[in-house]
């Protein structure tokens, strides 16, 4: 397949590339000027805000299949820049629905949005049906995307699928989320470049997590399989508490680390478990968790080392 990766110099973006080239194939992926990109492929740059440029690549490349990864991702920006949040997530994914529409050809479409789009909810598992209640800019702006998406889908017969990502983490992610934070702090004590003291957040919160390489392979697998106008939960389907992650952190470690509470890492409202209903992304792809939480903070944690 010829695949389209926009949004590839980001965190999931090197692993989809990685995951589309073991599969045999050909992959082209956007960057934003000034960043670079990790894989083998053929690199643009683009601007998602740009809409001719958009229309145009998609004229040149033909792609069968588009993942949309390109966004503003950070719940704590998204308070800071909304403007920004709006633009590139919502904007962003309209230049991209119109230059789709407007091709001779009908490339398959991945929108990637997020677990946060259902907001506080109080039903574990959380099914793709539950009503969406996003709770910050971040999560707005994914569940919009998702809107936009379906009525594009319903409207122009597009093929599209609506992709709710829950939290996913492996070597590379940015250390203001929580795994990568503790990996980092721990490798960091190791070195000798901090006090033995690790400083957490909430550890009483259960969240779903699911190595990145398991996500991008959910990805490739419901581009393949999945079913056009649907909208699929990608997680680990298993809540888990944040101090279960710091346990098998510190067993992994070996250092005599004490843990010690911030005050900056406590949120106001902090929904106190998420877990993913992912059902139907395993009855329609067939998926399955390969990479167990161990397993992905053992490479966490030798990333960090070499960091
Ligand atoms: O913000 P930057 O400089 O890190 O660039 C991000 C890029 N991006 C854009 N690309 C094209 N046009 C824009 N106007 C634009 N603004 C930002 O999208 C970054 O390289 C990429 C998104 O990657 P990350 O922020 O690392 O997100 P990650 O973890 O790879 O997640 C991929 C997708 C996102 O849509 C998340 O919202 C979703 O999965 O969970």
């Amino acid at each position: 397949m010829n695949t389209l990766v926009i949004g590839g110099g980001g965190f999931v973006g090197a692993y989809l590339i990685a995951e589309l080239n073991a599969g045999g194939h050909r992959v082209h992926a956007t960057k934003l000027p000034g960043e670079e990109i990790r894989g083998t492929c053929t690199i643009h740059d683009l601007d998602i805000l740009q809409p001719e440029a958009v229309s145009a690549l998609l004229e040149q490349l033909k792609p069968d299949w588009i993942f949309h990864l390109a966004a503003q991702s950070s719940v704590a920006l998204s308070w800071k820049r909304p403007q920004l949040t709006v633009d590139v997530n919502v904007k962003g994914t309209l230049n991209l629905l119109e230059a789709v529409r407007r091709l001779a050809h009908q490339p398959r479409v991945l929108l990637i949005g997020s677990g946060e789009e259902y907001g506080p909810v109080h039903c574990c598992p959380v099914g793709e049906d539950t009503p969406l209640h996003p709770g910050n800019v971040y999560a707005a702006t994914k569940a919009c995307q998702g809107m936009l998406g379906e009525i594009y889908a319903k409207a122009y017969g597009m093929d599209l699928l609506c992709v709710r990502a829950f939290n996913h983490v492996g070597p590379g992610q940015a250390p203001m989320f929580v795994v990568s934070d503790f990996c980092r702090q721990t490798a960091a004590i190791e070195l000798g470049q901090q006090e033995p003291v690790i400083r957490i957040g909430n550890l009483s919160a259960k969240r779903d997590f699911t190595d990145v390489r398991d996500v991008v392979r959910a990805y490739v697998l419901l581009a393949e399989k999945g079913i056009a106008g649907r909208v699929y939960n990608v997680g680990s389907g298993k809540a888990v508490e944040i101090r279960g992650i710091l346990d098998l952190i510190l067993a992994q470690s070996g250092a005599k680390i004490q843990a010690e509470t911030d005050p900056a890492k406590l949120r106001p409202v902090d929904v106190p478990v998420v877990e993913a209903d992912i059902r139907r992304l395993q009855e329609d792809t067939g998926w399955q968790r390969q990479i167990p939480l161990e397993q992905t903070i053992r490479d966490t944690l030798a990333y960090w080392r070499t960091e």
